[in-house]
C-alpha cells in the first residue's frame, strides 16, 4: 500500500500504476503496438510475484498482512492475446505446523501454503501438479515456504480483452490468504482498447477487497496491540458467542479454547473488517455481539475521482472481497456498459441512471468484474459510487460508499462507442439444440455441521464436501452444456445466496429464476440468490485437465463448497 492521503484524487491508469508498481508482462514498447499479434519478445519477461507479511497502519490500527510485492493489492499484471504470460510465484509467508490438524482438507489449515489462480483466464488448468494434469488423482499446486512455482501460460489468440485477477487458491488457506491482502488485477489489452471512444477515455480501475483481523494471539505479539489474521490449527471464532473454540472429538463438541483466543477462523464475522479501494480503507465494520449478522458500520472518508462536464472516463471494478455482495449505483449517472468478467458486449448496454434507494445499476458477486463508461454530468458537483445495503447473506450488508466523483471545470463532449468488437472466442452463442448434456448442481449445506464437525457448518454441492482426488463430473473438450445452477429451500440448506465459479471457461447467463438475460451475457461468476435457479451454457474449447468449480464465497469454498472436473479429450491428447 503506498501512502495515499485521504481525498487522494485518482488519476487513471498510468497514474496507478506508477504508484503501485505496475509489473508489465509485456513490454512498455509491446504495450504501445497493441495490435502487433503474437507473443512479446522474449527475454526478460517474467512476472515476479512474492508473497510474504506485511506490516502496516490501517485506519490507526497495527495490522500484519499478508501481501504479494509488498503491495495491496498486488501489483497489476498486463497481458495481451497471443502472449507467452510467465509467472514466478515465490512463498515467503512463515511457516505453519501441521500439528493438530486432523488430516481434512475441509478443515482450514496451513496458511503457509500458496499457490496461483488467473481468475477468469481461458488458459490451461493450473490448479493442479503438474500444470495442466489430467491425472484424476492429481494433488494441488502447493508452494511451501522458501518455495516456487514457475507458471507457464499461452494465452489463446482471441482472449477477450478485459480486467480479469489472481488471487491464492489452496484449497483451506485461500481465504485467510486472500482476506488479508492477497489478490492483483490483470489487464487483458486487445481490440476493445482501440476503439476510438474508449481509447480516448481515462482508464480507471477500482479493486474493492475486505481485510478481516482480530487481535493477534501470537505471543510474540504482547503488548504490541496488532491485529492480523493468523489462526491456530482448529480455532473456530463462534459468531453468536464471541468465543473461540475447538473440536474435541472425544466430547463429540467444540470446546472453549484455555486460555481464550482473541481470534479463529471464521466463515464471515470478524472482529473488525475493513473494506478497501485500490488498498485504501473506505469502509469499516466491527462485530456486533448484541447482534452478530448485523456488524457495526462505520462509514470512513472516501477517495474522490475529478472529471470534467461532459468527459467520458472507462472504469472497471472488480470485487475482489471474501464473500460480499455488492449492488452497486454511480448517482445521478447513466452506466454505459461495455464488458462483465472481461468479456465485453458486442455493443453498449446503457442503465439508466436510478435513485439512490436503488434497484442497483450493476452487482457484482465476489469475483465479479464490471467495465463501463460513465459521462461527467453536465451539472458540476460531488456524485457518489454506492454500494447498497443487501440482507441476501448470512451478514447483512450495510450501504457503503465507495468513492465520489467530483465533476468541475470546462465542459467537454466526448463521445460514447456504437459498436464494440465482438469476443469471437464465444461466438457463435450455443444453441439449445446443440446442448449435449444438461446438469443440476445444487448448492446448499446444514448447521450445525454434520460432515464438517471442525468447522461447525457445512457447505455442499449436490450434498458432497470437496474431495481433493474425486471427479464427479467429467466433461468432453469441444462439448456444449446447460448447468442449472440451484440454491433450494431451507431443508437443502439454502438460506443464503452463493457465487458459482467455473475454472477454464466463461458460461452465457441464459436465465436467472424467472428473468431470460440478454444475449451474449457472457461470465465466470454469477450470484445465484436464494430459492432460485440460474442457468448457463457453457463450451469446453480450450485444454483438457483436471480443473475445479465452486463458490466464491472463499469460508465457503475453504471448507467444502467446491468440486473438481475433468476435461477430456475424446481424441485424445492435444489441446486447442
Ligand atoms: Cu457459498
Amino acid at each position: 500500500m503506498t501512502s495515499f492521503s485521504r481525498r487522494q484524487v485518482i488519476q487513471g491508469a498510468a497514474a496507478a500504476a506508477a504508484l503501485s508498481g505496475a509489473v508489465a508482462a509485456v513490454p512498455a514498447a509491446a504495450q504501445r503496438r497493441r495490435a502487433a499479434a503474437g507473443p512479446p519478445p522474449g527475454g526478460d519477461d517474467w512476472v515476479h510475484l512474492r508473497c510474504a507479511f506485511k506490516e502496516m497502519m490501517l485506519d490507526g490500527h497495527k495490522v500484519r498482512l499478508r501481501a504479494y510485492n509488498d503491495q495491496i493489492p498486488g501489483p497489476p499484471i498486463v497481458t495481451r492475446p497471443g502472449a507467452t504470460l510467465k509467472i514466478r510465484l515465490e512463498n515467503g509467508l512463515p511457516p505453519m505446523s501441521p500439528a493438530g490438524w486432523n488430516g481434512d482438507h475441509n478443515v482450514p489449515h496451513r496458511f503457509d501454503l500458496t499457490n496461483l489462480h488467473l481468475h477468469g483466464l481461458d488458459i490451461k488448468p493450473h490448479l493442479f501438479q503438474p500444470l495442466g494434469t489430467s491425472d484424476p488423482l492429481a494433488p494441488m499446486i502447493a508452494v511451501e515456504t522458501g518455495g516456487h512455482q514457475d507458471y507457464v501460460f499461452e494465452i489463446p489468440n482471441d482472449h477477450p480483452p478485459g480486467l480479469y485477477w489472481y488471487h491464492p487458491h489452496h484449497h483451506g488457506s485461500t481465504v485467510v490468504q486472500a482476506v488479508t491482502g492477497m489478490a492483483g488485477t490483470l489487464i487483458m489489452r486487445g481490440p476493445i482498447d482501440d476503439v476510438p471512444q474508449i481509447r480516448a477515455a481515462r482508464d480507471i480501475v477500482l479493486a474493492i477487497q475486505d481485510i478481516g483481523l482480530f487481535p493477534s494471539d501470537n505471543p510474540a505479539d504482547a503488548g504490541k496491540n496488532i491485529w492480523n489474521y493468523e489462526p491456530q490449527q482448529n480455532a473456530i471464532w463462534q459468531t453468536f458467542t464471541g468465543i473461540v473454540t475447538k473440536y474435541d472429538p472425544a466430547q463429540g463438541k467444540g470446546v472453549a479454547t484455555n486460555p481464550p483466543l482473541n481470534g479463529g477462523f471464521t466463515t464471515g464475522d470478524y472482529a473488525l473488517r475493513y473494506y478497501l479501494l485500490n488498498g485504501e480503507p473506505f469502509f469499516k465494520e466491527v462485530h456486533n455481539p448484541a447482534a452478530p449478522p448485523q456488524p457495526t458500520p462505520t462509514q470512513l472518508p472516501v477517495q474522490r475521482i475529478a472529471m470534467r462536464p461532459g468527459e467520458v472516463v472507462r472504469f472497471r471494478m472488480l470485487n475482489a472481497s471474501s464473500d460480499n455482495l455488492m449492488p452497486i449505483i454511480v448517482e445521478d449517472h447513466d452506466v454505459h456498459l461495455i464488458a462483465l468478467d472481461g468479456v465485453n458486449f458486442d455493443s453498449v448496454r446503457t442503465v439508466a441512471s436510478v435513485p439512490l434507494t436503488g434497484p442497483a445499476q450493476m452487482l457484482l458477486a465476489p469475483a465479479n468484474r464490471t467495465e463501463f463508461l460513465i459521462k461527467g454530468n453536465m451539472r458540476p458537483g460531488i456524485y457518489r459510487v454506492i454500494q447498497l445495503a443487501q440482507n441476501q447473506q448470512f451478514l447483512e450488508s450495510a450501504e457503503k460508499l465507495i468513492c465520489e466523483i467530483e465533476i468541475a471545470g470546462e465542459a467537454m463532449d466526448m463521445g460514447l462507442p456504437t459498436a464494440l468488437p465482438p469476443p469471437t472466442r464465444y461466438y457463435p452463442l450455443i444453441k439449445p439444440q446443440d446442448i449435449e448434456r444438461v446438469r443440476t448442481l445444487e448448492f446448499g449445506g446444514a448447521f450445525p455441521g454434520v460432515a464438517n464437525p471442525y468447522v461447525g457448518i457445512d457447505f455442499l454441492i449436490n450434498n458432497m464436501q470437496y474431495q481433493v482426488e474425486a471427479i464427479p463430473t467429467v466433461v468432453r473438450l469441444g462439448d456444449e452444456e446447460e448447468w442449472h445452477l440451484v440454491v433450494s429451500g431451507p431443508h437443502h440448506g439454502g438460506t443464503e445466496g452463493h457465487p458459482f465459479h467455473i475454472h477454464e471457461v466463461s458460461f452465457e447467463v441464459i436465465k436467472i429464476g424467472d428473468a431470460v438475460q440478454p444475449p451474449g451475457t457472457i461470465m465466470d461468476t454469477i450470484w445465484i440468490p436464494k430459492d432460485t435457479e440460474v442457468v448457463v451454457r457453457m463450451r469446453f474449447l480450450g485444454w483438457p485437465g483436471k480443473t475445479v468449480f465452486h463458490c466464491h464465497i472463499l469460508p465457503h469454498e475453504d471448507t467444502g463448497m467446491m468440486q473438481n472436473f475433468l476435461i477430456v479429450d475424446p481424441n485424445g491428447g492435444g489441446h486447442h
